[in-house]
């Protein structure tokens, strides 16, 4: 929001009685606490009433007893339980059986057994989906239906909903987009077979203690998992290690690879059902398994213990998701998930079109294989050894196939996680995929030759290999190679990709990059996770709503209406309520729901910035018990997020802001004016519950250093007013909602690269904020640490004397447009004004519009 804005605000809302009445009840209840009952039982009924407008379909002419009877037969049938002894995981297992078989159901009805023309293949060491329980019912517009048959049976459908364990094979927002574009590629009716691994354990538990991150394994199979179908026939042989042959045939050469050890890879798959139902498609994952003969003739030959290790030494590739996506940190177990998921994937591919085609060559025009960031880079020497190999194709044709069926998604530019792995690894584990890469590195840099561009800077630029530290495979720079679209995911993040990283690969192919902004299914974080606001966004402008988000432009019109702004401000009245019992029950801490509700809920990152919202947070601590009769606006901080377990500062900052927390809420002074919470184990679910709940989202980063952010998305959609950088798709967030409906601060991405030039600029920085220097004394001397009044020396150092993150320079900008926030927050007129035109505004961000991209630009694939 602009200053002009604020000065503008007043004046048009001049004369309007209502708006003043309510800009004088502040952010109080409603007709008082008492209306909170009544007002959940009023949307109770609007959404009912919304679900009969939308004309929620019986679908295949189900009924409420048909399901009953179905979801009944499934719990003492399929999991040999009696209703009376049935826990609410039993329920919910049988209820996703009895949806499971509708969702088949519609598959059949839909794709009615037909080849499809063209197929995306989505290849993700990720997919962070979480329950899957409600995105099914809502899709195949079953929801009233399955809430009315389990009530038949004595069972409430929120409490089977909250048994459903989360899948959260992810650890962000690469992960999570991931699972948004598989939804949004089901409901678009684009063929599509998402590929992964079926991990034991998905990202760790966090818990706290004594304010510290403690990880616990998470156990999502522990109970099985009632969506997924094993599929033992489609099991791959993945080699690893060994060495290479060579035979002749007349003047053709032909290289053999024959590893030394070999593992199964077998399918499991997960039904997506789309908007509506009329489109599945299948997620599937795979699980590593020792390869039996092998096994058995070690058993046989008496040697047992080698046998269960190398059992083990197998399974242990679809054991754990690794957790950190902050550093690439080169660990040969790593590499060996990226080679099982990718090669398991591209047998599967190239089976099924030579069952379907018959010819290989044909495969640019029916498959689009998407690498989600370098994770999958093998994909190009292996699709390239499969068809040399395998199917005789000459070097030149497997080269065109190759790079005329892949495509390259870019999600960061933080160096420390741009994937290199050392050619002495590569050659001990994948032999013959290191003499490819040097095969495909020697034509790269021939052609350079050919074309006078030899000189060592150019060629040390370009090569796929990197050898300033020790000899190391450049994945970044083979993903860019042998792809023949590249893209990064917002528009800054796109044209940063072009003068940082891939400046000289650029240059050869100006034509490769191209950007495709992120985004997020509003099934899911609109319509799934905020009933309420869809019940009236519906009511508002119509069911169609539910299928072209850019129908929500529509409640714009109603931003001025007193009346309608009042009703926008009771539904997240009725969420922040909610989210408050979540917090009292998680952590011991009550929160009053008319505070402003300050949410920063992502992965713990430096560049991230938490430590800028936690110091911002001490200084307003400070400030308040300086002139505690003030007229401070009301504030809970709420933080989610998971730290790396290596990752020692992230861990830090989790620590400090429950140190600060213990501090601050205890103290009488700031009473009713500042708490802090940080919610543990951040999650899917969990962010369902926030999301809808937030007044204010904090996309802080450093200005160049976050590629996109999806979060941000989430939260603007439901209202969430943004302060934050202009960094990743902040920038077009603002472009859609308006400059007057969005707070921004702070340098941009070219004012921080001048700035990271000069030196001194954070002592310059403090020295010049006494305000900022005083939070960093009192958070590096002990104030909320005085068990270990050193405890965050190493975080205040790291802001006085080096500060990459910048978070020196950029603190008075944040703490001005912060109080700039706290005025906004006292004209609700305005504020909800602002948050009604976010909602309004952000329909572009759909993954629905992300896809329909992808496929017209990237992947030639045709959308009805
Ligand atoms: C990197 C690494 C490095 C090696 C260790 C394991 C690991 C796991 C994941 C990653 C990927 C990090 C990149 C990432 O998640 N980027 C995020 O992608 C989002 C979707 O495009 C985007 O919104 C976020 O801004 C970006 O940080």
């Amino acid at each position: 929001m602009t200053p002009a804005e604020s000065e503008r605000a007043p004046a048009a809302t001049k004369g309007d009685s209502k708006v003043l009445n309510e800009a004088q009840a502040g952010h109080e209840p409603i007709g008082g606490a008492d209306a909170s009952a009544s007002l959940s039982a009023k949307f109770a009924k609007d959404s009912a009433a919304t679900r009969a407008l939308a004309k929620e379909k019986l679908f295949n002419g189900d009924s409420v007893v048909e399901l009953r009877e179905a979801i009944r037969a499934k719990l003492v049938y399929a999991l040999g339980k009696t209703p009376e002894s049935a826990r609410d995981r039993d329920w919910f297992a049988a209820t996703a059986l009895a949806l499971r078989d509708r969702v088949i159901d519609a598959c059949h009805e839909g794709t009615g057994g037909k080849v499809p023309e063209k197929r995306v293949y989505y290849l993700s060491l990720e997919f962070l989906i979480g329950r899957l329980l409600s995105d099914a019912m809502n899709n195949l517009r079953l929801v009233e239906t399955t809430k009315l048959a389990l009530k038949d049976l004595g069972v409430q459908l929120s409490e089977v909903e909250e048994a459903e364990p989360d899948a959260a094979l992810g650890n962000g927002g690469l992960g999570r987009l991931a699972a948004c574009f598989m939804e949004s590629m089901a409901s678009l009716s684009i063929p599509a077979i998402g590929y992964g691994i079926r991990y034991d354990h998905g990202i760790f538990r966090q818990s706290m203690e004594d304010g510290w991150q403690r990880e616990a394994p998470e156990t999502w199979l522990e109970e099985g998992n009632p969506w997924e179908f094993p599929r033992p026939e489609s099991t791959y042989r993945i080699g690893f290690g060994g060495h290479v042959t060579m035979s002749a045939n007349g003047d053709q050469i032909r290289r053999h690879w024959h590893p030394a050890e070999t593992v199964n890879a077998v399918a499991y798959d997960i039904p997506v059902v789309g908007w509506r139902g009329k489109h599945v498609n299948q997620l599937r994952l795979w699980k590593a398994e020792a390869d039996a003969p092998v096994e058995l003739a070690r058993f046989n030959g008496g040697d047992h213990v080698g046998a269960v290790a190398g059992r083990a030494r197998a399974e242990s590739i679809s054991r754990v998701l690794y957790p950190s996506d902050s550093s690439a940190e080169g660990q040969e177990l790593r590499l060996r998930q990226e080679y099982f998921f990718t090669s398991a994937s591209l047998q599967d591919l190239v089976r099924r079109h030579l069952n379907e085609r018959g010819d290989l060559r044909s495969l640019p025009d029916h498959a689009a294989i998407q690498l989600n960031d370098t994770h999958p880079a093998i994909a190009v020497p292996e699709l390239m050894r499969i068809l040399m190999e395998e199917h005789d194709f000459s070097y030149e044709d497997a080269w065109h196939i190759t790079t005329n069926t892949l495509g390259y998604t870019n999600h960061t530019l933080l160096p420390e996680a741009l994937e290199t792995w050392p050619v002495d690894l590569m050659e001990r584990l994948l032999p013959r995929h290191m003499q490819i890469i040097y095969l495909i590195n020697w034509t790269h840099l021939e052609e350079q030759a050919r074309q006078g561009k030899s000189d060592s800077a150019h060629v040390a630029a370009v090569s796929l290999i990197d050898e300033s530290h020790g000899k190391r495979v450049r994945m970044g720079h083979l993903a860019f190679h042998g792809s023949r679209r590249v893209n990064g995911v917002s528009a800054l993040h796109s044209e940063l990709l072009k003068t940082t990283v891939f400046k000289p690969m650029h240059e050869l192919e100006p034509d490769k990059i191209l950007n495709k902004t992120n985004g997020i299914t509003f099934r899911r974080w609109l319509h799934n996770a905020n009933p309420e606001l869809t019940a009236l966004a519906v009511e508002t402008v119509g069911e169609e709503v539910l299928d072209d988000p850019e129908l929500l432009t529509g409640l714009a019109d109603h931003a001025d209406d007193p009346d309608f702004r009042k009703r926008y401000a009771a539904v997240r009245r009725v969420r922040k309520r909610k989210l408050a019992q979540v917090i009292v029950e998680r952590t011991g801490i009550s929160v009053d729901p008319s505070a402003l509700f300050d949410v920063q809920i992502k992965r713990i990152h430096e560049y991230k910035r938490q430590l800028l919202n936690l110091i911002e947070t001490v200084a307003l601590y400070q400030a308040i018990k300086e002139a505690p009769h003030k007229d401070w606006t009301p504030r809970v901080k709420i933080f989610g997020g998971k730290a790396a377990p290596s990752y020692v500062q992230a861990k830090l900052i989790i620590k400090l802001a429950n140190d600060i927390a213990r501090t601050i809420n205890d103290d009488a002074d700031v009473a009713g004016r500042l708490k802090l919470v940080f919610l543990p184990n951040y999650s899917v679910s969990l962010a369902e519950a926030i999301i809808p709940a937030a007044d204010l989202s904090e996309q802080i980063s450093t200005a160049g250093m976050e590629a996109s952010g999806t979060g941000n998305m989430k939260l603007a959609l439901n209202g969430a007013l943004t302060v934050g950088t202009l960094d990743g798709a902040n920038i077009e967030i603002r472009d859609h909602v308006g400059a007057d409906n969005i707070f921004i601060f702070g340098l941009d991405a070219v004012g921080v690269q001048a700035r990271v030039g000069e030196s001194a600029y954070a002592q310059r920085a403090i020295a010049a904020s006494p305000r900022l220097a005083k939070a960093l004394d009192a958070i590096g001397s002990g104030v909320f640490s005085p068990d270990e009044r050193g405890r965050f020396g190493s975080l205040v150092d790291g802001v006085r004397y080096h500060d990459p993150y910048l978070i020196s320079v950029d603190f008075d900008d944040y703490w001005r447009v912060q109080r700039e926030i706290d005025a906004a927050w006292k004209r609700p007129a305005t504020w909800w004004r602002a948050a009604i035109l976010n909602t309004a505004r952000m329909a572009w961000f759909s993954s629905d519009r992300s896809m329909r991209e992808y496929a017209a630009e990237i992947w030639r694939v045709k959308v009805d």
